[in-house]
């Protein structure tokens, strides 16, 4: 009898069994996700796990309110379904410094059948964990997800994204659409390039005509503008707030024409210029013999480094045809010490290499070889931006009915296929800080023009930062994760670039 009884219960636990991994056919095991950047390590296990509209959270330690506020709201923004009955998915978030992580980026996250566990060194890592639930939770189709743990952790420690907001200026709530869609593909660096001939787009108490005369002018015109510090530093904000940290350019010595335009006695012979609304550059430069050249690059240095918390500040110094080469040498010694008295590290173009660098400079590297080099030579880091693979204002073809193409096409496969520490000899895997991909805006002027050129090739460069995959995955095998994310950016409402290469999906399939 008892035996019967037995032999009943393993037979409907067999059946039971049976049946969960029947059902399980159609659940996605964690290693099937698209997941973009490719994660580093990831282990399927058995079972699944139910995900549910209502979030249990148990955030065990140094619980972030702000953030598990924003978890929570973007959870239900994408799981819906409210179900019938009460129940909720187990969401535990571990932080613990002792963990055996990394960074402050990396993560454990793990789906068990009774919840996900999510563990950091701080909420930094619980952060990026996110973005990469936030994708599969997108993607997952079903009720329910594979159990399994993904190891991760970022191959470079700064993968950047620039705007120019100069050549066009771009309102606040523009620039934080583009800030919230980098977070989630795990950008960490937002640049912002602030001034340059055709517009000076940041209010400086002490040379408050640079907005009000500088802040009116862009290319070919039109209604142009600037921040105010209270603006700049709310961006800053949202940005933190995605653990994305802003780094502020002021492009000197040339690029300069709209502070030219704006202060007589910054130029030598004391007559200011007119506002400038061309494209063409390297015709302007500061007057670098006078003093009060050096008295307004502080101030300007000064007052944006207090209200910038990140640790970077970018001095420009590209393109300086009208500076001989001397004067720009004179120059860029004797500002760059000005970034170090503000307490930021200096970051500039490639061609700052010709000053005397700290050990704690950047150059960053967009066209020259040689400065590159050199600069890794005086014991600078690089952070890599050639031109040819990572400019996002390049066009894709010659179809492409916005952007440039000085620097060739650049189709979405292109700006995948390049690595880093293997592009320019000299520039070592332990030079390079991390990569950036700079959008110039000399021809974009909405968000739907950003989002055009930044997407999809914005993806390709936060896989090659973020994802030690070394040459193990090819372009043919991440244009099939890449095309399922052509539902997410319907789904986002991202206007990207359908490149033919790809066979995209829809929000429907
Ligand atoms: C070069 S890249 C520039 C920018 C232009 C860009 C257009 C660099 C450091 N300077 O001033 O906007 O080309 O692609």
């Amino acid at each position: 009898m008892s035996r019967f009884f037995l032999t009943a219960i393993c037979l409907w636990l067999l059946i039971g069994c049976h049946h969960v991994s029947h059902s399980e056919n159609s659940v996605k095991s964690i290693s099937e996700f698209a997941l973009i950047p490719k994660v580093n390590q990831i282990e399927d296990a058995s079972g699944s796990l139910q995900i549910r509209a209502k979030l249990d959270f148990n955030w065990k330690t140094n619980q972030n309110e702000d953030l598990k506020n924003r978890i929570t709201q973007q959870w239900q923004q994408i799981i819906t379904d409210q179900g019938t009955d009460d129940a909720s998915t187990l969401l535990e978030i571990i932080i613990d410094t002792t963990l055996d992580l990394k960074s402050e980026e990396s993560y454990h996250l793990e789906i068990h059948e009774h919840g996900i566990t999510i563990s950091a060194l701080s909420d930094e890592g619980v952060y990026r964990a996110w973005q990469t639930l936030r994708q599969m939770l997108y993607l997952k189709g079903e009720h329910s997800i594979g159990c399994g743990l993904i190891i991760d952790f970022p191959k470079y420690s700064y993968r950047g994204a620039m705007l120019d907001v100069a050549r066009h200026f771009f309102s606040v709530d523009e620039v934080k659409r583009y800030i919230n869609q980098l977070a989630f593909y795990k950008i960490n660096y937002f640049h912002m390039h602030l001034s340059d001939d055709q517009g000076w787009r940041i209010h400086i108490d002490r040379w408050p005509l640079l907005t009000e005369i500088g802040g009116t002018s862009q290319v070919d015109g039109g209604e142009a503008g600037f921040y105010t510090q209270d603006e700049y530093q709310d961006i800053v904000q949202y940005a933190a707030e995605r653990f994305i940290t802003v780094v502020p350019e002021i492009d000197v010595p040339g690029h300069t024409n709209a502070a030219l335009a704006s202060y007589a006695e910054l130029n030598c012979d004391n007559k200011k210029r007119d506002r400038y609304y061309g494209r063409e550059v390297g015709f302007s430069t500061l007057c670098v013999d006078k003093e009060i050249t050096y008295q307004f690059v502080e101030d300007v240095i000064r007052e944006i480094s207090q209200i910038t918390p990140g640790p970077y500040f970018h001095i420009g110094g590209d393109e300086t045809h009208a500076t001989p080469e001397e004067d720009y040498i004179q120059f860029i010694n004797r500002v760059i010490p000005l970034v170090g008295k503000y307490g930021k590290k200096v970051i500039g173009w490639d061609e700052i290499n010709l000053g005397e660098l700290p050990p704690d400079a950047v150059v960053q590297y967009w066209a020259n070889t040689e400065n590159a080099v050199n600069g890794v030579q005086k014991g600078a880091k690089v952070l890599m931006s050639p031109a040819s693979y990572a400019y996002l204002d390049m066009k894709y073809d010659s179809l492409t009915p916005i952007g440039y193409h000085w620097a060739g096409y650049i189709d979405t496969q292109r700006a995948y296929s390049w690595t880093p520490e293997t592009l320019v000899e000299g520039v070592e895997k332990e030079n390079i800080i991390g990569i950036e991909a700079p959008l110039w805006g000399e021809t974009i002027t909405n968000s739907d023009d950003i989002e055009y050129l930044a997407f999809p090739r914005l993806l390709g460069y936060a896989e090659i930062g973020w994802s030690e995959r070394g040459d193990s995955r090819t372009w043919d095998e991440y244009k099939k994760d890449l095309a399922i994310h052509g539902k997410l950016f319907e789904k986002l409402g991202i206007h990207f670039y359908r490149d033919p290469k790809v066979n995209w999906l829809t929000a429907s399939d």
